[in-house]
C-alpha cells in the first residue's frame, strides 16, 4: 500500500539526463511514485526510446530536448514549461559525465566539459527550477552527488572536484531556499552498474576491489536509487534539508 506520505501524485518532476543509466531508473521510479515526469537529454533518439518505454507503463511522460550546460538553453526549456502550464514541482539533477585519466594528462576543454556537465547545470536548471518555485512556496531539489562528493581516487579528479561542488552548492541551495518551503537534499550513488561505469565493472582488479571494499559485497542497481528518490521528492522529506544520502551499499561507511 502506498502510503500518502511518498505519493508523488499530481506533481510534475524534470530529471536531467533521464534517457539512461541512474537518471532513466530514477525517472522510472518517481513515475511509479504518481509523477508526471519531464524526461530530458540531448541525444532526441535515445530520449524518445525512453519516453516510449514509460508511456508503455501508463506513465505521464513529457520530454525537454536541451543542454543542461547552456544557459540559453535551460532558460528557452522553462519558458516552454511555463507556457504549456507545466511547473515543476520537483527537480533531478542527474546529468553527469565521467572521463578517467591523470591530471596532468587532462586538457583544460576536457576539465571545463566535466565541470559544466557536473556541476554548472545543476547552478543553471536549478535557478531556472528555483525562480519559479519560491514564488509557490515549495519544491523539491534534488542532486545527483557520488561518493565522489566526499572521496577521492586517482584518474577522476575533474568529475570528484564537480561532485564535491555539488554537495556544497545542495547545502548553499538549502540555505536560502529553506524558508521558501523548497527542500534541497542529494543523492550520493556508490558504484552503480550503468554504462558509465563499464569499463569499470569489467576490469577484473576494479571489480573485486568495489566487491572487498563495499559492505554489501556487490555493485549497486540503478533502481536501488529510487527509494531515497522518491522520498526526497515526496512530503516525507519536508523537514529535511542540506542532506546527502550515500547509497552505497556501505562503503562510505568503512575504511
Ligand atoms: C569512478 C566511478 C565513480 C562512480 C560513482 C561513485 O570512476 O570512480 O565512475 O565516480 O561513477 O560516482 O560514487
Ligand atoms: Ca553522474
Amino acid at each position: 500500500m502506498n502510503s500518502p506520505l511518498f505519493s508523488l501524485e499530481g506533481r510534475t518532476a524534470l530529471v536531467t539526463g533521464s534517457s539512461r543509466g541512474l537518471g532513466r531508473a530514477i525517472a522510472t521510479g518517481l513515475a511509479e511514485a504518481g509523477a508526471r515526469v519531464v524526461l530530458n537529454g540531448i541525444d532526441a533518439a535515445r530520449l524518445a526510446n525512453a519516453a516510449d518505454e514509460l508511456r508503455a507503463k501508463g506513465y505521464n511522460v513529457l520530454v525537454e530536448a536541451f543542454d543542461v550546460t547552456d544557459e540559453a538553453s535551460v532558460v528557452a526549456a522553462f519558458e516552454r514549461l511555463d507556457a504549456a502550464g507545466v511547473a515543476v514541482d520537483i527537480l533531478v539533477n542527474n546529468a553527469g559525465i565521467q572521463l578517467r585519466k591523470p591530471i596532468v594528462e587532462f586538457t583544460i576543454a576536457e576539465w571545463h566539459r566535466v565541470l559544466e556537465t557536473n556541476l554548472t547545470s545543476a547552478f543553471l536548471v536549478g535557478r531556472e527550477a528555483a525562480r519559479r518555485m519560491i514564488p509557490r512556496g515549495r519544491g523539491k531539489v534534488i542532486n545527483i552527488g557520488s561518493l565522489m562528493s566526499s572521496f577521492a581516487r586517482p584518474t577522476v579528479a575533474p568529475y570528484t572536484a564537480a561532485k564535491g561542488g555539488i554537495k556544497l552548492l545542495t547545502q548553499s541551495m538549502a540555505a536560502e531556499w529553506a524558508e521558501h518551503g523548497i527542500q534541497a537534499n542529494a543523492i550520493g550513488p556508490g558504484y552503480m552498474l550503468t554504462d558509465m561505469n563499464e569499463a569499470l565493472t569489467s576490469n577484473p582488479q576494479f571489480d573485486s576491489w568495489v566487491k572487498g571494499r563495499t559492505p554489501s559485497r556487490r555493485w549497486g542497481r540503478p533502481d536501488e536509487l529510487c527509494g531515497a528518490a522518491i522520498f526526497l521528492a515526496s512530503s516525507a522529506s519536508d523537514y529535511v534539508n542540506g542532506q546527502i544520502i550515500n547509497v552505497d551499499g556501505g562503503m562510505s561507511a568503512v575504511l
